[in-house]
């Protein structure tokens, strides 16, 4: 069949899909198909990896094209109720290997590419990493949507598609340097574009209310700024289920009527100029993770995620139903990823009582039926507060909306707690002061019916303090939905290995039921298993030491302790304690003091926000404190040191297989959960950890004994907050005064004299939140069991198998198993 292009508007072929292989008919099986790409693309497909990847994945995207259409006609026909999950981060990281993978076409797709006389492998690494997130909150989103698919739900994720993903970090002279991250360059292969489902999203003019034919007031929004929103689609394969579920991701674009005004007033390059304007909403992902950073370009990708999608969930509604909205909240619930999208609660109330018709009370009882809001932190730096002043210039209409709930709601408060007027001042969603903020938590916590934590203590933590009063208004609203990771991604396709030796001993019924894995706790006295567990771990820190080598230019050697933290860098997850260590560590080697060392290589990455000074100075710290390590012969055989510049999920795949001893050593009570200690734990790896997030639950399943537990837990923290010593913990430990005596005589920046002196100040200071000093020695001695534990072999392949074993909790498809029954009721 020939495609007819004449039908095609010139303005819809600019716009066609920037692959370098052209689209084709779907054909009829993947070799097929990819044949046809490979000779629609270019001439000489010799050596051009890139589009051999582009023919791949077009043609896989194909294969899923028929279930991808049916599941749709499913949904829809069937009175299932929709799930929308509103996230302005998805972390999906590559999607070749995990649509073979749950597709089952991974064989197939060797032997199409027989021929060419190229690895499959070799074209999963041409992929860009989908950085469409920061770190945990993104990826976790990311782990949702697989098994969302997996477990045969209607879920659709709604995202923007930034032009510019996370920024890649490369290292200069030990600084991090940012490099903007176009993933889009060589084209999206998954996405389809699919205009008929524009919706136009309105910004600044002004409020004005009128009163109808029947003497009712209504609202109008006029003189908008409007944008149009795009749908890009990709596929969201479940695992061998046949079910394609979408992640829907908006691109911002000028609308066509824009300029007409201007136009006629010969005002051309204005125009322009704000065509630009609406696609810089798109553009590109705030790269913080733990703070907000308030710009007024962040509230306008806020709002245009969560009015596009809400229009989109409207629209297909008045397909259906016309605008009777009667059983809407019993058909569909949003689930808010964090308060970032949760200017959908006012634009919900906007799009039912301004476009619909419905009454106030009607449309609060809908809305409040539907939403459902995640919290992921309790640090208070990341707690949204959005300026009064800023709504009301950009989003006035909504701005009204805020303020009727907020006055019927604290009509709520006043009448639980009469005469209480501190109370009233403290629970209202707005804070009042010189410049009146809205605090979005509390306005996603008075409209949602479902309020959740992401770990036992998080959640504790919240209904304890952050969100005590409102526990007491509204017991019912509150519960904890531990995080999980996806099996499929984070042992089935990055540790292939293990995963065939599980499924040649547990059978393949782990890969959607993760509690299959405690039946290795049977195993743990075979010595043939055990053997073949060390060579898998031995083969994957092979792998991973390839990595190091090719990225840091530092050698791993397989046989020492691979000794790993990897994650966001943040005072609160402590990589400056574990720098600390390596110097403690160094320290001993040098002066050979080497009798009690088990040898280490470890391995710190991650990035730091752009604007947080702190966190970039401790990743310079740790280069230059890895070129001393690495360059002291005398150190040599007891540690390596290296920073991995550029961590991502596809690093991540070869990490946490390869990996040893995993370091979650974050201050008790600030790490809300946490999700790499699990991707680490279901590969075998022990935690050298704090009681914190989703570590306690970790540590219940797994056992005291296989499990290096230190430091101060939640409440000793804030207990000892008002009278912290630094200085009485650093005399109490001899190894701690050692290192602040290194550190501070310059050894580590002898060129660069005073550099750390911030560091050094921080870990002194009364006022360290973070605690540093009172946990030091507590982890060195945990190190050092660690150290020692590793010197049996035996017996550390034991607990390796017991962590795998006890980690089939964390499988994120057993938080959306309760998701679905316990807040979904899907
Ligand atoms: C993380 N949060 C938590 N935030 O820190 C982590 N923040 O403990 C938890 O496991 C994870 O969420 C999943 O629940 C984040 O990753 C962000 O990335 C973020 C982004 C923008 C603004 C604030």
């Amino acid at each position: 069949k020939k495609r007819s292009s004449s039908a095609k508007s010139k303005k819809e072929d600019k716009h066609a899909a920037s692959a370098k292989v052209a689209p084709c008919e779907p054909c009829d099986s993947l070799s097929a198909c990819f044949e046809r790409h490979v000779s629609n693309g270019l001439s000489s497909v010799e050596g051009d990896y890139q589009t051999l990847f582009s023919a791949l994945a077009l043609s896989v995207k194909e294969q899923m094209l028929p279930n991808w259409q049916q599941t749709r006609m499913q949904d829809s026909q069937y009175k299932a109720k929709q799930v929308a999950y509103l996230s302005l981060e998805f972390l999906m990281g590559r999607a070749l290997s995990n649509a073979l993978l749950n597709l089952d076409i991974t064989d197939e797709s060797i032997k199409v590419l027989k021929p060419y006389a190229v690895q499959l492998e070799s074209l999963e690494e041409q992929e860009h990493d989908a950085g469409l997130g920061n770190g945990g909150l993104g990826r976790l989103a990311a782990c949702f949507l697989d098994s969302c698919a997996t477990l045969d739900l209607s879920v659709t994720g709604y995202g923007i598609r930034y032009e510019y993903g996370m920024f890649a970090q490369k290292l200069s002279e030990g600084h991090q340097v940012e490099r903007p991250d176009r993933w889009l360059r060589d084209g999206n292969p998954w996405e389809v574009r699919v205009p008929t489902h524009n919706v136009i999203v309105p910004f600044f003019g002004r409020s004005e209310s009128y009163v109808d034919r029947d003497g009712l007031r209504q609202f109008t929004w006029a003189d908008t700024q409007d944008v149009l929103a795009v749908a890009y689609d990709m596929p969201i394969p479940g695992y061998h289920n046949g079910r394609i579920n979408t992640l829907r991701l908006w691109k911002a674009e000028a609308t066509d009527d824009f300029d007409l005004a201007e136009f006629n007033q010969g005002d051309y390059t204005e125009a322009v100029a704000r065509k630009n304007l609406a696609e810089q909403i798109t553009m590109v992902l705030y790269p913080n993770d733990a703070s907000e950073n308030g710009k007024e370009l962040r509230l306008r990708q806020q709002y245009f995620l969560s009015s596009a999608s809400l229009q989109d969930i409207l629209n297909k509604w008045v397909a259906r139903h016309g605008a009777d909205f009667t059983d809407f909240a019993k058909l569909n619930v949003m689930q808010l990823n964090d308060t970032h999208p949760s200017v959908a609660i006012p634009e919900l109330m906007r799009l039912l009582m301004d476009k619909y018709g419905l009454s106030w009370d009607s449309a609060w009882q809908i809305t409040s039926e539907t939403m459902a809001y995640t919290n992921h932190t309790l640090l208070p730096e990341a707690l949204e507060r959005w300026p009064v002043r800023l709504f009301a210039h950009m989003l006035p209409r909504l701005l009204d909306i805020i303020y009727e709930i907020n006055a019927r709601y604290l009509d709520v408060v006043a009448h639980h707690w009469p005469g209480d007027v501190t109370k009233l001042a403290q629970m209202s969603i707005i804070e009042e002061g010189p410049e009146p903020n809205i605090r979005m938590a509390y306005l996603a916590i008075v409209a949602s019916f479902s309020v959740n934590g992401v770990a036992g203590l998080h959640t504790q933590l919240l209904t304890s303090g952050l969100f005590k009063d409102f526990y007491q208004l509204w017991p019912e609203k509150f519960n904890n939905k531990t995080n999980g990771v996806t099996p499929r991604r984070w042992l089935a396709q990055s540790n292939p290995e293990l995963a065939r030796l599980l499924t040649k001993r547990l059978g393949e019924g782990w890969v959607t039921d993760l509690s299959h894995l405690n039946a290795l706790n049977a195993f743990t006295d075979d010595t043939e298993l055990l053997d073949v567990w060390m060579q898998v771990k031995q083969h994957n820190k092979q792998r991973l030491a390839g990595l190091v080598t090719q990225e840091c230019g530092v050698n791993f050697d397989p046989t020492m302790m691979f000794d790993v933290q990897v994650k966001r860098i943040h005072e609160y997850k402590r990589q400056l304690l574990n720098i600390l260590h390596v110097i403690h560590l160094y320290h001993q080697a040098e002066r050979g003091d080497t009798k009690a060392l088990t040898p280490r290589c470890v391995l710190l990455g991650g990035k730091a926000a752009p604007g947080y000074a702190m966190a970039k100075l401790i990743i310079k710290l740790a280069n230059n404190v890895a070129h001393m390590v690495n360059s002291d012969p005398r150190v040599k055989p007891y540690l390596r040191f290296a920073f991995l510049p550029n961590y991502n999920v596809s690093a991540m795949e070869v990490i946490c297989p390869g990996t040893d001893l995993s370091e979650q050593i974050s201050t008790a009570g600030k790490e809300a959960s946490g999700t790499g200690n699990m991707k680490f734990m279901m590969n075998g790896a022990l935690t050298i950890g704090t009681l914190d997030g989703a570590n306690i639950e970790m540590l219940e399943e797994v056992g005291e004994d296989n499990f290096f537990l230190f430091g101060l837990n939640a409440s000793e923290v804030e207990g000892i907050k008002p009278h912290y010593d630094p200085q009485s913990f650093i005399d109490q430990s001899p190894a701690l005064s050692e290192v602040l005596a290194l550190l501070e005589s310059g050894h580590f920046n002898l060129l660069e004299p005073g550099i750390f002196d911030p560091i050094i100040a921080s870990i002194r200071n009364p006022h360290d939140p973070w605690m540093i000093a009172a946990d030091f020695e507590s982890y060195r001695v945990a190190q050092v069991k660690a150290a020692n534990a590793y010197r049996d072999q035996h017996h550390w392949a034991q607990m390796s198998m017991r962590n795998t074993a006890a980690s089939g909790r964390f499988s994120s498809d057993v938080t959306i198993g309760q998701y679905r029954d316990e807040i979904w009721r899907v």
